[in-house]
Order: C-alpha cells, then sequence, then structure tokens
C-alpha cells in the first residue's frame, strides 16, 4: 500500500492547484450600436476638442477653480458689497449702492427687497459692522439655496459599485450653446474615472459637428456612444442608446439632445416625445432630467426654466460657464425661485471645471470669504 503514500498527497495538491488558479477575466461587455457611421473627419474640430479635454493639472483642486471661475462676479459685484464700508454701519446711500449692485448681478427683485430690509433693520439696531455683514450675507443666501440642495441625488453623479446594478438616465435639455455636449463629455469622463460603465445617446442629430464633439469626448473619456446619420429622429437615438445600455448593463446612459428654444412649441413637444419612448424599455427613466443654464442668461433663465420644467418635469439643473461672466450669483434666484437644486457647476472647459455644486464651497468663493 506504498503507492497510497504517494497518491493521496498527489490528489490533494492537484485539486488545491485547480481550486486556486485564477479565473479567466470575463470579456466586456459588447455594446451594438444602433446604426454603424462613419465619423467625419474633421480634424480641426478634433483638435480644439482634444485641447479641452486633455488632462489636466491635478495640483489645482476644484474649490481652487471655483474661486478663479467665480472671480469676475465676485470683483465686480460681491466682493464690492463688503467694501462698501467705510465706518460703523451704513447709511442710505450705501445701502443704495448695495441694492444697485445686487441688481447688477441679476438677483431677483424679491430677493433683494428682503435682504436690503434686513440690511436696514440691522443698520437701525446698531449691531451691523463689516465682518457681521459678511456673516449675514453668507447666511441669508444660504438659507435660500440649502433646503432645495438637500434635493439633490448624488447617487446619479457619484458612482457606486456596491450598488445594485441598474442602468441610470440622464436626459440633458437646454437652449443652443448652452454648454450640454460639453457638461455630457465631461460628466462622462468623471464617471468613467470612477469604474462606472457609460453609454452617451447623441441625439442631437441636426448638427454632425455637434455628434462629433461629443464623440470625442467620449472616446477620450472610454464611454460609449450611440449616434445615428444626420437628420435621423432624435427619440428613435436615445431609444436605441438606452437598449444598448440596457443590453450591455452599462452603469449610465446619458442623452445630449438638440439645443431649442423654450418658446418653439413643436420642438418641446418632440422632447416630450423623446422622454415618453424611454419609458417603453425602463419605466422609471430617465432618472434625472437636467436643464443646462449659461450664467450669463442670468433671471431670464426663470422663463426658460418654467417652460422646460413644464414640458418635462426637470429634476436639476447644471450652471454653467460661471467662469465667464459676472452674474454667477444669480444661482440663488434661479434655486430658490424654481426650487430646483443645481446638481452640477461649470467653471471652464476642461472636465475638470465640473463638479458637483456645494452651496457652502460656491457662496465662499463668490464672497470671497
Ligand atoms: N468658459 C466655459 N466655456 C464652456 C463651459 N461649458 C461649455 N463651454 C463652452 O461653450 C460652448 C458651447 O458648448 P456646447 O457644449 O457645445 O453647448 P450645447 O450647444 O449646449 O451643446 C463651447 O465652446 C464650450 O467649450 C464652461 O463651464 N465654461
Ligand atoms: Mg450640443
Amino acid at each position: 500500500m506504498d503507492w497510497l503514500y504517494i497518491l493521496v498527497p498527489l490528489v490533494i495538491i492537484i485539486v488545491a492547484f485547480l481550486a486556486f488558479k485564477k479565473k479567466p477575466k470575463a470579456a466586456p461587455p459588447k455594446i451594438e450600436t444602433a446604426e454603424k457611421v462613419e465619423v467625419a473627419h474633421r480634424p480641426e474640430l478634433q483638435e480644439v476638442v482634444k485641447e479641452a479635454v486633455a488632462p489636466v493639472k491635478k495640483e489645482v483642486s476644484f474649490s481652487e477653480r471655483l474661486k478663479l471661475g467665480l472671480s469676475r462676479s465676485r470683483s465686480e459685484v460681491w466682493g464690492k458689497l463688503s467694501g462698501l464700508f467705510s465706518g460703523p454701519g451704513l447709511d442710505e446711500n450705501t445701502i443704495d449702492s448695495i441694492e444697485e449692485l445686487l441688481y447688477s448681478a441679476d438677483i431677483g427683485t424679491a430677493t433683494v427687497g428682503e435682504l436690503i430690509e434686513e440690511v436696514k433693520k440691522k443698520t437701525k439696531e446698531g449691531n451691523l459692522t463689516e465682518n457681521s455683514f459678511k456673516t449675514f450675507l453668507f447666511d441669508f443666501l444660504k438659507n435660500k439655496m440649502a433646503p432645495v440642495q438637500e434635493k439633490v441625488d448624488h447617487s446619479l453623479y457619484t458612482f457606486d459599485s456596491s450598488a445594485p446594478k441598474t442602468t441610470k438616465v440622464i436626459m440633458v435639455v437646454g437652449v443652443n450653446g448652452a454648454g450640454k455636449t460639453t457638461t455630457i463629455g465631461k460628466l462622462a469622463t468623471k464617471l468613467r474615472a470612477q469604474g462606472a460603465t457609460v453609454v452617451v445617446g447623441a441625439c442631437d442629430t441636426f448638427r454632425a459637428a455637434a455628434v462629433d464633439q461629443l464623440q470625442v469626448w467620449c472616446d477620450r473619456a472610454g464611454a460609449t456612444m450611440i449616434r445615428a446619420k444626420e437628420g435621423a429622429n432624435p427619440s428613435g437615438v436615445g431609444y436605441d442608446a438606452l437598449q444598448a445600455a440596457v443590453n450591455a448593463n452599462a452603469d449610465y446612459c446619458i442623452l445630449d439632445t438638440a439645443g431649442r428654444l423654450h418658446t418653439k412649441e413643436n420642438l418641446m413637444d418632440e422632447l416630450a416625445k423623446s422622454k415618453n419612448v424611454l419609458k417603453k424599455i425602463d419605466p422609471t427613466a430617465p432618472h434625472q432630467i437636467l436643464l443646462v443654464i449659461d450664467a450669463i442668461t442670468g433671471q431670464n433663465a426663470l422663463r426658460q426654466a418654467e417652460e422646460f420644467h413644464k414640458t418635462l418635469g426637470l429634476t436639476g439643473l447644471i450652471f454653467t460657464k460661471c467662469d465667464g461672466s459676472s452674474k454667477a450669483g444669480s444661482a440663488v434666484t434661479i434655486v430658490e425661485q424654481l426650487k430646483l437644486p443645481i446638481a452640477y457647476i461649470g467653471v471652464g472647459e476642461s472636465a475638470e471645471d465640473l463638479d458637483v455644486f456645494n452651496v457652502d464651497d460656491y457662496l465662499h468663493a463668490l464672497l470671497g470669504s
């Protein structure tokens, strides 16, 4: 029975070897594209976008970018407010100047009125110093925004790989040039960097250049883009994109829609159709409908947002181009009046210039506190 002393350990070794042998990695999910169309060769456009998505200096934190981005709003409006104190308290002329500055920053009439009333009250009570005014202003603006901002569902933008796997659908809408495509490019980059799988639907089928612009972002981010021929039905592209995302069990499906004026009824109806068609695949989709607002729009954004909200039922806003305008403070009025939270803020053209909107960081950057 000597042979048993050799055979038994040999069998144990073989079994252990097979058990610990690494399983081969599963192949990445294959994503079927709706219609394979060659990307138009547009070197001049590719160069422009490549520059925008070029790796950015990591050492510059987003709060620094935010401060830099809001520098115009700070130097032209908000930073000037506390500088109006020449002695203890404020005289009537100075209060008038504060009012003027706030209007020039596109702060709504009701908010300005309320703020000025408070300032007058505090001045009468004689307990307003430059420092206490700064604190008052911060708290006043924060109180306007914070209750609405609590409604932001951050799980939609911060990928949690341990959460149950579902495809989250984000539809991005807005007027032409507001920054929809760029924001989607940035968002896809951020989500991919967190390890999420992302499918992007290029539903702006009116302009080939817009689709190419998105393609460059997606290629860089490692996101799959679903595109169709120029002039194709945008609802169909959205549908195909969601179907491809669901088939591939992707974490996100982001839909880039064509820009449109909120006053164009037929175009707004088309958007509603694009939203509803998604429900054939997932009755709970889209999970987010975000309106992109260019900061320069100021208070006019209210009318825009009301119309988009009426047609689609918006879940939130993305506030872009805060770096190019002195009206970044208009976010206060927009959030307060629409009761819609700002999900993301954009302060530049690179992927690193987009981040979750944080009230405290935003107000510190705006007021220079
Ligand atoms: N400075 C700056 N430019 C931006 C920002 N977001 C977008 N842009 C630029 O605004 C222009 C229009 O953006 P695009 O995404 O094409 O707008 P869309 O028509 O809404 O899709 C492009 O030149 C973008 O690079 C931002 O936060 N800051
Ligand atoms: Mg676009």
